[in-house]
Formats: C-alpha cells, structure tokens, sequence
C-alpha cells in the first residue's frame, strides 16, 4: 500500500465525487454518491491543526456528497484557513482508509499482507487480546495512546478507565503544551495561558508565541488592540509577524527564557514597579527569586540571552505601564531541557505585576461549569479524569519513577520510555488512535518497539507505513465531516454537528472506542456505543437542554447557563475547588518558589539552566518544528495536496551571514546531521526571520527529510520528560543537488 498521490488522479477524483458519478472499480465513488439528489447544508468542525475549540464549517451537500465549504458565520470561531479549506481534498483523497484490514504477513515483513475484514471480526479479536493481556499481565500492560488528534480523546479516556488501565497517553505527554500547562499548573494552580487582550489592556505580551499556529481571529484581535493604541511586547527567539508588530522585540536565543525574566524582574523591582501589596498578599517564594535575580544585571542578561541590555530595561518599564494580558498558547517553549522552568520563569512576568484575573489584565476562565475545564474542552463527567487522579491508580503508573511531578500531576502517563516498557515487558499491548511514530526523537526505536508489541491496532484517515507496517490491525476513522462527536465547545457555546454519512466503512473514534467498552466492560458504561447518546449525556449535564434542541437551532450555537466570568476570582474562594480564598497550589498562593516541585529535588525556583553547548563541527542550533500555515504537523502534506503547492519539501530558515559562510545561497540544498543522527536534506530559504546561529524548520516530513532523527532521545526536560526538539547543536553542509 502507498501513500503517494497522483495528484492529476486525485483532482479526477474530486471533480467525480462533486459531479455524484461513480468511478468504476472505485469503492469509494460508489459510496459518496448518494441517492438522494436534494440539495442541504451541513454543520461540522474542522480538525485540521486542532485548535480547541476549533473552527466552524458550514458545508452544501446534494445526498451524501460534500460539494462546497464556507465560513459557519454563527459559530464563534468562523474564518477558515488554507488548511481547513483543503479539507474536502483530505475528505475525498483516494488514498483513505475506508476497510479495518489485518496482517496476515509476520512483523517485520516487507509487505504486511493486508486483507479486509468485517468490523465483527476486528473487534473480536481485539477485545479478546485486551482481555487475555489483562488477565496475563495486568491492565498496564495495556497501553491506550491518542495522537494529535484531540476529539477522539474524551472516549478513550472512558474506555481506559473503564477497562482500569493508568497506561492512558497522548501526543500531549509526548511533547505538545502539557509541558507548559505543567509551569502554569504550578505557578497559577490551574491551566492557564493567558487569552487576547480586552479592551482595558494597555500592554500585551506575546510569550513565544507564532501567529501561524493561532486561529485567523486571534490575529484579528491584537492587530485590533493595537489599533486601540495597546503596546505589544513579543519575547520570540525568531523575528516572527508576531515580533515585526510588536513595539518590543526581545529575542533571547533558545532556551534562555529564564535569564531574560530574571533580568527583567530585577529591573522591576530595583525600580520599584512591580506591585509590591498584590506581591505580599497572594504570593509565595518572592523573596528567594528576589535574591536569585539579584546577579542577573542587564548586562549579564544580555550575555546569557543575547537581547541588548537597554532592551531588557525597556521591555521591563514597557510591561510596568499596564495593565497588562498576555499569551503563552505556545509548545515550544517546553522543548528544551529547561523547559517548564524557562515557561514558569515567562508566566512570573503577570504575577509580578499583579495583573492577574483583573480587569484589562490576564482573564482566569472557567468551563460552563466548574472552575476549570477539563481534557481539551470536554466534560470530566465523561472523561472521568478523577478516577486517573486517585492515589490507587496513582500508585500504579510506570512513568512515576522517571517523571515523578508529572506522574503526580498529570492523568496520562509520560509514554516517552515506550520502548524500554516494551523491552522489560511492561507494556504487551498497543490500542491507538492517530497514531505517529515520526513525533518522537529517533523515531525508528519506537516503530522498533510496536513491532515487539504482542497485539497492536490504531485507528486512522490514512495508512501510514511508519506507523502501521507492524500493526496487527488498523481501523478507519470517520473524518470531520462524517461525526456526530465531540461537539465544539467555545465557553458556556456549544456547537452540535450535521455530518454526512462515513464513507466506505469508516466509523467515529467514539463509537470505536465505546463499541470496544460494551464488549470488554459493560454497555452501560458506554451509552451502548452510540457517540451522539454521550454528547447528549454531557450536555444534559452542563444544563443545556439535550442534542435534539440544539440539532433544531441549528445553524445557531446554543448556550449552556454559565456562572458570570467576574474579576478577581481569587478572592472570592472561586480559584480553589475548597472554596477558599488564594489559588490551588500547595501553598495556596501564585508561586515563585514551588514546594511541590522541591519535593521531587527539582529546583523551587525556575531557575535558569544553559542549553547544551554548540561545538566547532556543530555550530548551529537547531529550531525542529516551529508551526507554517500551510502545514500540520505531518499529516496535511499528502492529505490535502494543494498545500504542496505552497510548499513540497523540507525547507529550512539560515541567516545570510550563516548562509555565506557556509557558500549557501537561496534554494540549495543541504545536509544538516546532529550528534545523535542525521543526514536529514534540506532546502534553504535565506532570511532574517531566524538570527545568526540559529536553523529553523519544520518537522513532518518523512523519509530522508525527516528531522526527528535529528533529536536524541536523552535530551530531556527532567520535569516533563519532553525530548528537546528546539536544542540541538547542528551541521549544516551545501549539497551539490539540485531537486529533491
Ligand atoms: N499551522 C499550524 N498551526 C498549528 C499546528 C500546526 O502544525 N500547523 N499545530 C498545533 C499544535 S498541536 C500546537 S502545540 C501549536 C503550537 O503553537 P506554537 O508553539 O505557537 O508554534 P511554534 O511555531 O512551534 O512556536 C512558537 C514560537 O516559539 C518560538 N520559540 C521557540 N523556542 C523558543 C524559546 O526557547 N524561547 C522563546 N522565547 N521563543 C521560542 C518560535 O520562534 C516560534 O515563533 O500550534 C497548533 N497550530
Ligand atoms: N521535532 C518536533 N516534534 C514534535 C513537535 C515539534 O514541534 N517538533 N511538536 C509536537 C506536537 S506539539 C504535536 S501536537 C505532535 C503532533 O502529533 P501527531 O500525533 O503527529 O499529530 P497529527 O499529525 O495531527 O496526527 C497523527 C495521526 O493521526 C491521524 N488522525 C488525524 N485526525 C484523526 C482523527 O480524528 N482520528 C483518527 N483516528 N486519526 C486521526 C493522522 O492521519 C495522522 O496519521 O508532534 C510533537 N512532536
Ligand atoms: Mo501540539
């Protein structure tokens, strides 16, 4: 099976689907035209670079055939971008997955030898290896992962907890922004990433974060901000869009998040603007980071940083003039071995001045609900987070030893020793969804791992030979435009679905996951399989009136009732579930010093740690992974096909003076390798966005283009267990090569 497209066959294909003819020996021509040939218009959710929540589209269909998309005006996150309007292309790809299919070749061999089977037949075979595998080794020895992909995730935390097993992981404890939730958890006590700035913000902070990977309107909001006259100050290692608008840049050189602040909070204090009462009343460790920053004068900062010493002063006296919000919707900043405490020292900078959950300044939100929202937008009654929370389920993690804070502070495991748990025999069995080997560091020890598995299966749009070669099966899922769940969830608004029919056999990872529960668990647990009975569930829940009354407003988004947002939650006991005054962390207050953290013998305070050094045969650094608009991840390259067009290979960003050193010019290509692999060739664009010293990429793309091998495994941030994508030391050499 191959993954590469015709793209003259694909466009073919489309013009067919869209005209409702069927293409002989196509099956799946002859399941997308309906049969029904009146015109409707349908309500879904784009998946496309999993934002949460994420952007409504409005489709016209004629039978079971999406023929045109457009802006879903009333949904509250309502401008498609390239990537979300190429999702038809994705929808009728020839390529897709449309059969669950099994091996009948041993792992390891070339050709799989896949053959189709029934749904019946897959899911017997599974359910009887879960079980067998339980009763053998115990229920961690099961492992259930979700890539990426964020909407199947509520469902197989239920199945996971149902079935009793803690080895319950996603690309999220892989290494996405759960290393930063991790510094906001521990300086806040909740999540907490900041939002756009409000029409009291005087100055806004952009904290690492690029514009590429925000929803259109959150770009619509600051550029409205500062039309209103709000200073922007970016702290972003690269000269992004982000950084041009701003009327400070501070640009500390990878990983040296923490100096900077360092630097800039002494300036605060010596000058006496930082708000000394807020300080004293509601926050803990001040006085120890008041002695740590003292050696942290501006010039010393500008030595560990790189960002002039005049700018440290001037970014410091700017922030003092707010108040002031900011955001950190960032993964990068916990891509380093210093990660959550460079992304800690970044959160210090509001609480410093006070400007928490005031008006003007950084908004506390809360889910419809409760105080804060839980597993990616959607209800812990479904979830049943809790019951990963308990000290008994506690107790049994495999990943409490290597990362103990985390294991106590996070529901899923940190899965990044999957391959040493598949050697010692502590994991047997694989369940996934959107699974991809290619997000970790030296992929190939981990697609190593899986062919060692006793039984694994994965659910997916496509077939991935890196991911699924050594499978036993694979599952196709339903996409975007074919499910009922989840719902899209923006604040106490809730958007229902209108879906077509899945194409070929293609089912939700919902009813996957819960058709597996009735078999392995009860059917009660799992609303007998039916994802649209659990939406329904949920929202009854939030005291919304059901999925009917909402499926009959539609194109209108409902409302569930909602506590009114207010100012200053803190004081009123709405911060903390004991409903007391102060914020839930251990000492009840906003944290410099975090006693849970010292706990485990990491530092209190987030402390500044240098990177690993650059060397004379790997001078540069290397930046593997910043976001495009065109590209997710891996997936959006042969998926949607008309983003090539933007883009059709690994390019990578030099400074000219790096560039001409190395007799590099615009469009060459080049080798780049690290000290743990490589060679990975590349394409040069020459530009200012990246400073001298530094490489900057995307990862995603495959085969000799492939970053990750770039990345060694024991480069990690000791608090989260995150590999350091953004940190290593490279080679970059010009190839006498002229395509790809
Ligand atoms: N188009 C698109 N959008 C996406 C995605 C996608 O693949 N494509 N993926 C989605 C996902 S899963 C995620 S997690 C988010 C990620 O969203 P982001 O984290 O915002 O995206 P990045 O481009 O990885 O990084 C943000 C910025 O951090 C800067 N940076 C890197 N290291 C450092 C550092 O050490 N210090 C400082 N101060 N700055 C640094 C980079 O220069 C970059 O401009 O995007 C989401 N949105
Ligand atoms: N070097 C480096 N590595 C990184 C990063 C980086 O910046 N640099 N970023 C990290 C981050 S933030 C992230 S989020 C991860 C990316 O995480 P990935 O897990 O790679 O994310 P995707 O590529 O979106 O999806 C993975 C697979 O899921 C399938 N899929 C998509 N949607 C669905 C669905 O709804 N259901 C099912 N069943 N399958 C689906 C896709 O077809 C694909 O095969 O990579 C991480 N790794
Ligand atoms: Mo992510």
């Amino acid at each position: 099976m191959s993954t590469t497209i015709s793209r003259r066959g694909l466009l073919k294909g489309i013009a067919l689907a869209g005209a409702g003819a069927s293409a002989p020996g196509s099956a799946l021509f002859a399941k997308a035209s309906g049969t029904a040939d009146e015109p409707w218009t349908g309500y879904v959710i784009c998946d496309s670079c999993n934002h949460v929540p994420q952007c409504g589209i409005r489709f016209h269909a004629k039978g079971n055939t999406v023929l045109k998309i457009e802006n879903w005006t009333e949904n509250p996150r309502n401008m498609l971008c390239s990537k979300g309007l190429s999702t038809l292309q994705r929808l009728y790809n020839p390529n897709r997955l449309l059969y669950p299919m099994k091996r009948t070749n041993p792992k390891g061999s070339k050709d799989p030898g896949w053959v189709r089977i029934s749904w019946d037949e897959a899911y017997k075979m599974i359910a009887a290896k879960m079980l067998a595998t339980r009763e053998k080794y115990g229920p961690e020895s099961v492992m259930f992962y979700a890539g990426d992909p964020k909407e199947p995730r509520p469902a197989i935390y239920r199945l996971a907890r149902y079935f009793g097993s803690t080895t319950w992981c996603t690309e999220s404890s892989v290494g996405c922004r759960s290393g930063c939730m991790m510094a906001e958890e521990l300086n806040f006590g909740c999540p907490n990433n900041g939002g756009t700035p409000s029409a009291d913000t005087k100055v806004y902070l952009i904290l690492a974060t690029n514009v590429w990977s925000q929803p259109l309107d959150w770009w619509k909001a600051i550029m409205a901000a500062k039309d209103r006259g709000c200073k922007i100050i970016t702290i972003d290692s690269r000269r992004t869009k982000a950084a041009e608008i701003a009327d400070i840049h501070l640009q500390p050189r990878v990983g040296t998040d923490a100096a900077l602040v360092a630097g800039m909070c002494r300036v605060l204090i010596k000058e006496n603007l930082y708000d000394k009462a807020f300080v004293e009343e509601w926050t803990n460790g001040f006085e120890a980071y008041k002695a740590y920053v003292e050696e942290f004068t501006p010039e010393k900062t500008e030595e560990l940083t790189g960002v002039p010493a005049q700018l440290v002063v001037e970014g410091a006296r700017l922030w003092a003039k707010g108040p002031g919000a900011f955001t950190l919707t960032t993964q990068s900043t916990s891509h380093n071995s210093n990660g959550v405490n460079n992304t800690r020292a970044l959160l210090l900078l509001p609480i410093i001045m006070g400007y928490i959950d005031k008006k003007g300044g950084a908004a506390f939100g809360q889910g419809p609900k409760g105080l804060t929202m839980a597993a990616y937008g959607l209800h812990p009654t479904l979830s049943e987070v809790a019951w990963f929370n308990k000290p008994e389920q506690k107790a049994r993690r495999l990943d409490r030893e290597e990362v103990p804070l985390w294991a106590e502070m996070k529901d899923q495991v940190s899965p990044n020793n999957f391959p040493e748990w598949v050697r010692d025999g502590k994991v047997r069995m694989f369940c996934g969804w959107g699974f991809n080997v290619n997000i970790w560091p030296s992929p190939q020890e981990y697609a190593a791992a899986v062919a060692k598995l006793d039984f694994a299966f994965s659910s997916d749009y496509f077939y991935r030979p890196d991911s699924h070669d050594n499978l036993d099966i694979v599952l196709p899922a339903a996409m975007n435009y074919e499910r009922f769940a989840p719902f899209g969830w923006y604040g106490p608004r809730i958007a229902v679905r209108k879906p077509v029919k899945p194409l070929g056999e293609c089912r939700e990872d919902w009813r996957i996951a819960f058709e597996l529960g009735c078999i392995v668990d009860k059917p009660e647990h799992f609303f007998g399989g039916d994802p649209k009975a659990a939406c329904d569930f949920v929202i009854r829940n939030l005291g919304g009136a059901g999925w009917d009354a909402f499926e009959a407003a539609l194109p209108a988004v409902s409302k569930v009732p909602a506590p009114e947002p207010g100012f200053e939650k803190f004081r009123t006991g709405r911060m903390r579930p004991d409903g007391k005054p102060g914020f839930n962390t251990v000492s009840g207050k906003l944290d410099f010093a975090s006693a849970r953290a010292g706990k485990y013998g990491y530092p209190e305070l987030p402390v500044f740690k240098p990177m690993m050094p650059l060397t004379k045969e790997f001078d540069l650094r290397f930046m593997n992974g910043t976001r495009k608009p065109h590209i997710t991840h891996s997936k959006t390259r042969s998926d949607q096909p008309f983003l090539l067009d933007i883009e059709n290979c690994l390019t990578i960003d030099m400074a000219p003076e790096d560039a001409e050193k190395r007799g590099i010019r615009e469009g060459d290509w080049v080798e780049i390798r690290s000290p743990y692999g490589g060679p990975v060739e590349a394409k040069v664009t020459v530009t200012i966005l990246v400073p001298p010293g530094l490489v900057g990429a995307q990862y995603g793309w495959l085969g000799k283009q492939n970053t990750q091998v770039l990345v060694g495994r024991e480069v990690r941030d000791p608090m989260s267990g995150y590999s350091a994508y953004f940190e290593m030391p490279v080679s970059v050499k010009k190839l006498e090569k002229t395509e790809a």
